[in-house]
């Protein structure tokens, strides 16, 4: 097979990180003899640097020409606290998610029996978790529109859905659903917000076309308590941009780590992956970032665009080894009981 794959580092640890994700696709090329071209492109803080736009024109083209992107983080310190800088590194990645039409992301909670002890949840609760977010992307408070006085001390984000891309997303997580254990839990606060309660009516309403799913709808405040509490009572869980970011950033913690959470973002246009965690500038440069997001964001590259389940499942198979060999990242290792090897990220990514 024959791929364009763009790369996008961004910023803080993401270019540590994709190092190793593009490493491991170019072994998968090697091992399954697959031809995987390469383009690099910046965006974020990187871009801003070089060009003054979080996102430039040559970044948009080259992801439209591409057959997949695997992107990294953006970020950077300087931006959290100075609030007047107009210019930031995130609208590079709100503006690609809506330029591509990617309004679907996949966020698997992907456990490893050997991570079961990294978590601060019981081994027993978490034993058998395997959830499926689906967050929205391409609306909410993050895309509508925002205000602040003149006097600047009143500030206001829009909340706003639109019923279309509440439906296209819905169909999407139950499609996912039918495939796994026939279960989507849609969390909203229908019993406070308007946009919510479009959002709990469009589901109900796409719920009927897929009568074999068990549909639950769980207000976010509810949901985020039942995860830690419970987690194995989760199949599909569909949700909106704000709650889906805040829920998956909680659930990384199921799985041991932020460091371990990968992502798909899908819909009309070209595939991005990428790992759910941001740029972390307090690990950048240190060795001390857990690649193993990025690499399981290449295997979800791997199955999704391309349909290659074998490499993808490959290269999850190697990590649970890896883990079986008592290998971690820092991150991952804070069972002190355990005899762990801790690595570096360079070693980690070289590892697997
Ligand atoms: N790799 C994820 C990342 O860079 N996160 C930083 C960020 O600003 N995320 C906002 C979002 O995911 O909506």
């Amino acid at each position: 097979m024959k791929k364009n794959i763009l790369v996008i580092p961004g910023d803080g640890i993401g270019p540590e990180v994709t190092q190793w994700g593009k490493a491991v696709l170019e072994q998968i090329a090697i091992s399954f003899n697959h031809e995987f071209n390469f383009d690099e492109a910046l965006m974020g803080h990187a871009a801003i640097e070089a060009t003054g736009n979080p996102l430039p024109d040559e970044t948009l083209e080259k992801a439209r020409k591409s057959d997949a992107i695997l992107f990294g983080a953006v970020g950077h310190a300087k931006y959290d606290n100075d609030p007047s800088l107009k210019v930031r590194p995130e609208q590079g990645l709100l503006k690609i998610r809506k330029e591509l039409g990617l309004y679907a992301n996949l966020r698997p909670i992907l456990l490893f029996d050997e991570l079961l002890n990294a978590s601060s949840i019981k081994a027993h609760i978490l034993r058998g978790t395997d959830i499926l977010f689906f967050r929205e992307l391409t609306g909410d408070v993050y895309f509508g529109e925002k205000t602040r006085s003149e006097d600047k001390n009143t500030a206001s984000d829009l909340m706003i859905y639109h019923k279309y891309e509440i439906e296209r997303i819905a169909h999407k997580a139950y499609e996912a659903a039918m495939q796994r254990g026939r279960k989507l839990c849609s969390v909203d606060k229908a019993n406070v917000l308007e946009s919510s309660r479009l959002w709990r009516e469009t589901v109900q309403e796409i719920a009927k076309q897929y009568p074999e799913v068990e549909t639950q709808h769980l207000f976010v405040d509810n949901a985020a308590m039942q995860l830690i509490k419970d987690p194995k009572q989760f199949d599909v869980v569909l949700t909106a941009n704000l709650f889906g970011d805040i829920l998956t950033d909680e659930a990384s913690q199921i799985a041991g780590s932020m460091g371990m959470l990968a992502s798909a973002s899908i819909g009309d246009g070209t595939g991005f992956f990428e790992p759910i965690h941001g740029s972390a500038h307090d690990i950048t440069g240190k060795d001390l970032a857990n690649p193993l997001a990025s690499i399981l964001s290449v295997a979800l590259m791997l199955e999704i665009s391309f349909g290659l389940k074998e490499e993808a499942q490959l290269i999850i198979s190697t990590i649970d080894r890896v883990l079986k060999d008592g290998y971690r990242t820092s991150d991952i290792a804070d069972d002190s009981t355990s005899p762990y090897k801790v690595l570096g990220t360079q070693d980690m990514g070289k590892l697997v």
